[in-house]
């Protein structure tokens, strides 16, 4: 099935066919209750219930948005972060070479026409300590401080069924209670730490890249250095630590496919027409299938001669980026012999830039080209050609231990003074489970997942069983397969207006229905089964955690930031269709 078919895929329809409309927005009625507290949800400082309209648990991206959108609406709203500062992903991933592989110019808020005027990139690929400097920023602009707290991180939520509300716990041992509870966790923020036995006998650093020490500048300089990972945190770090370090082993699991950034500062005559054009791009971005203006072209592989493919191959490499790879051709994902003539590009690449022919083999990956996430490097490849790095092929050679001196594999014990895992995260689901969230019956989202996300959302915003709660970018919505700002604006902005709606029409619960959660599940796994991305072996199916490594499917919905976006919309439009919305029988709004 070709990619533009996707979009015709119904799921509107599917919902019509199963016969949902008659458990749409059953109305019951409910008296409102006075809200009764246990006598630990207090704030113990002023020994007092704090009520709020909304919890958000996270400041980064999502957050931050989520917090403004609601403030603006007249809903009390607090957000409580873990860090110290704002940020979200950004505020952690600190390690050398960070950087976003979206350009600058679209991996943005566009919600604000002043933002977009007043702020101005530097490059095309900003590097991590820029983009936590426009996020505080926007904290400021906004003036969103105020209603943040930092340094505290939500252990528990529960629904109350009697009041309608979520009782929020924090481990400062203060609690709230709150109308709405809203994730902005992020999909790639729990670190993944592997259980290697013998860590804990290392004399040497260690660090994850996802929790870089923030006050501590890591030094790599006359060290030996190991890095255990080659996802994206490991191929943008490698080349960097390689600079400094006095011997570098990296232990590849699975190579990947990464093509060159080609990052450079932006001139002031491309920044003074993007500003001019913001309109249409934020137009292009939001009608897109990833959240990126970039023409795919709606031609397969397969139609191109060999030599013509090349061409077209060679100039979205030179162009910089694996998003303009991807768009090379529309079926690269869904056919595999269109697969294997990007794969093979990238793997002729290798070739040509490692000088020692046994370690360019060792890089050259071999299973379908982007079912893990693509990447885009300066100078990953050509690292390998510097006398000061080794790589070890892990899977060939497993690790065994790591020791007192350093790491040993089945073959070699390599002697370390640091080691660094770039080995990921524990994503989609990983941040939801760090806290204790229970919904109806104390049905515990834990439990309910327990076999995968991917079968048990609506939308990839709510689940059964939780009223009153919502995911930004969660399990089965486009998120990580997308320009990250374009979906969190989309979901934000779905919210706010949902919760507003139920203001205006004196609802107090809004729940997914059973049919409409199997309806969505069914449609986001038929998508996946049309394409190559259900042969992942990645974070995109959990399959890179040891305990989830049961098969959950694919966790991120595929149709295109463009058509879901319609998908909601017509939800919305259709008096939140797929929902049971409870009215309460007297307006007594807390909000
Ligand atoms: O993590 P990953 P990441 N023993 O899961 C290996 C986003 N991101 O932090 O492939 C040995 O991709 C694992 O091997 P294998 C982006 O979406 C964005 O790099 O499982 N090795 C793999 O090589 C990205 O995709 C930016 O066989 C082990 C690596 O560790 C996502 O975050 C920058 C292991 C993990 O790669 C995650 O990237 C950074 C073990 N036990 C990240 N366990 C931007 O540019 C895992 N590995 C925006």
């Amino acid at each position: 099935m070709m990619i533009k078919e996707w979009a015709r895929i119904g799921f509107l329809d599917l919902i019509r066919f199963l016969n949902l409309h008659d458990l749409l927005t059953s109305v019951t009625t409910m008296k409102y209750k006075e809200i009764k507290m246990t006598p630990n949800k207090k704030d113990f400082q002023t020994n007092k219930v704090i009520e709020l309209d909304a919890v958000v648990v996270g400041a980064g991206f999502s957050g931050l948005y989520m917090l403004y959108r609601l403030r603006e609406a007249g809903f009390s709203t607090r957000v409580y972060e873990a860090g110290d500062g704002v940020g979200g992903v950004w505020y952690w991933n600190r390690y050398p070479g960070a950087r976003c592989d979206s350009e600058s110019i679209y991996y943005n808020y566009t919600f604000s026409e002043e933002l977009l005027q007043e702020w101005t990139w530097s490059t095309r690929y900003p590097e991590q300590p820029e983009i936590l400097r426009y996020l505080n920023y926007v904290a400021d602009k906004f003036d969103l401080r105020r209603d943040i707290q930092l340094a505290t991180r939500i252990t528990a939520a529960s629904f109350n069924e009697t009041t309608n509300r979520w009782e929020v716990d924090m481990d400062d041992g203060t609690s709230v209670s709150a109308k709405y509870f809203i994730s902005a966790v992020g999909c790639l923020s729990a670190a993944n730490v592997p259980n290697i036995a013998g860590l804990e006998t290392f004399e040497g650093e260690w660090y994850h890249t996802g929790n870089w020490p923030i006050e501590e500048e890591v030094s790599f300089k006359g060290k030996r250095v190991g890095v255990i990972g080659t996802g994206s945190s490991g191929v943008q770090s490698i080349p960097v630590i390689a600079q400094e370090a006095e011997q570098l082993t990296v232990f590849q699991r699975t190579p990947q496919y990464s093509s060159p950034a080609r990052n450079h500062p932006y001139s002031e005559e491309f920044l003074k027409q993007t500003k001019e054009n913001y309109t249409e791009i934020k137009k292009q971005m939001r009608e897109s299938l990833r959240g990126i203006p970039t023409d795919r072209r709606d031609r397969s592989a397969l139609d191109d001669t060999p030599e013509e493919r090349r061409r077209v191959f060679e100039a979205a490499w030179n162009k910089g980026g694996f998003w303009y790879l991807n768009a090379t051709y529309n079926d690269l994902m869904v056919n595999e012999a269109a697969n294997e003539t990007v794969a093979e590009f990238v793997r002729s690449k290798i070739r040509e830039t490692v000088h020692d022919p046994a370690v360019a083999k060792k890089l050259m990956p071999t299973y379908y080209y982007a079912t893990k996430r693509p990447i885009s490097d300066t100078n990953y490849y050509e690292t390998y050609n510097r006398e000061n790095v080794v790589l070890v092929d892990i899977k060939k050679t497993p690790i065994q231990e790591i020791t007192a001196k350093g790491l040993k594999t089945v073959e070699a014990e390599h002697e370390l003074d640091l080691l660094v895992f770039a080995t990921g995260y524990d994503a989609m689901t990983g941040s939801l489970f760090k806290m204790d969230i229970h919904g109806k019956d104390g049905l515990s989202l834990k439990e309910k997942w327990e076999e995968g996300a991917n079968t048990k959302t609506y939308l990839g915003i709510t689940t059964v069983g939780f009223p009153n709660f919502f995911m930004i970018t969660g399990p089965e919505s486009p998120s990580v397969l997308t320009n990250m700002p374009v979906s969190i604006e989309q979901h934000v902005e779905w919210i706010a207006d949902c919760i507003e709606y139920l203001r205006g029409h004196g609802i107090d619960k809004i729940e997914a229905s059973e049919a409409a959660e199997k309806a969505w599940s069914h449609h986001c796994k038929e998508v996946a089964d049309t394409t190559l991305y259900a042969n992942s072996e990645s974070w995109y199916t959990a399959s890179n955690i040891e305990s989830k490594r049961k098969p959950t499917g694919f966790l991120i919905y595929l149709g295109g930031v463009g058509h879901y976006r319609k998908i909601c919309d017509e939800v919305a439009d259709k008096g939140y269709e797929g929902f049971t919305l409870t009215r309460r029988e007297k307006n007594v709004s807390r909000q």
